[in-house]
């Protein structure tokens, strides 16, 4: 191997990480080394007695912003080609193809905020995609960094079986998936459909897709009605700055 992905995470909560990332798939993977992880303390840049990394915002408002010179030198410190993405509740939302994108590169350098939010200056000079996991609120952005990075980390080479990398094609292909059913045949007076009991393989797959197009349907209409356009592309990839 080269050299593994590498993830760089700039947190006010460097103690959070590795977290959940430790274990399962991505903690074995880590331990592999098929990829590295390092969590660093936004709060190292502080230049003042009090280790300051916030300050109020002008024009009002309440709550605090994170200060824009703390963050760029925490960016300058770890930055070396690799995209640099801001969690925030106001960014493009993560998707696969961003992750399969990200999972394809060097690796990730990823910046937590805190607060209200980041100045919106050192996004700019520093050319920083922004992304949100999704429209409900969280008290920062240190979960998330854990989710992208699980959803990177699985897509690594080596790091899944081919069984399961074949079952990629699946959500990837816009459809989500038909229900799996396991024995006992007969459960609390509940049967297993019997198609899926005959051994008829072709019969099994007809079943299946239908089962996918239907829930696909019913409980995602947005992702049925851009079933095979452009739901595959990137918004981060041309975000300014990115490679
Ligand atoms: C009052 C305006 N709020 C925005 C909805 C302010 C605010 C709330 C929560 C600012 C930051 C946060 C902390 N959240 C994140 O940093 C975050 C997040 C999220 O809350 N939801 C989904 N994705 C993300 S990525 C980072």
């Amino acid at each position: 191997m080269s050299s593994p992905w590498r993830a760089t995470v700039l947190t006010l909560f460097p103690q959070a990480f590795p977290g959940p990332l430790g274990h399962s798939l991505a903690g074995r993977a880590l331990e592999r080394g098929l990829w590295s992880l390092e969590a660093h303390d936004i709060r190292a840049h502080a230049t003042d007695r009090h280790r300051t990394v916030d300050d109020t915002p002008f024009g009002g408002g309440a709550g605090m912003v994170m200060r824009p010179d703390v963050l760029d030198a925490a960016l300058a410190a770890v930055s070396d080609g690799r995209p640099a993405i801001c969690l925030t509740p106001r960014g493009a939302p993560l998707s696969q193809a961003v992750v399969r994108n990200l999972a394809g590169g060097a690796g990730v350098v990823l910046l937590c905020g805190r607060y209200e939010g980041v100045d919106q200056r050192v996004i700019e000079a520093r050319g920083l995609a922004e992304v949100s996991i999704g429209d409900y609120v969280l008290s920062g952005g240190e979960l998330p960094a854990m989710v992208l990075l699980d959803a990177c980390v699985r897509l690594l080479p080596g790091v899944m079986g081919a069984a399961e990398s074949a079952e990629e094609e699946s959500f990837t292909a816009g459809l989500l998936e038909y229900p799996h059913y396991t024995r006992p045949a007969e459960w609390q007076g509940r049967r297993v459909p019997e198609v899926l009991l005959s051994g008829h393989h072709a019969a099994i797959a007809t079943w299946r897709r239908e089962a996918s197009e239907r829930i696909t349907r019913e409980r995602r209409p947005e992702l049925w009605a851009a079933r095979g356009a452009d739901n595959l592309v990137d918004p981060v990839a041309s975000v300014p700055g990115a490679p």
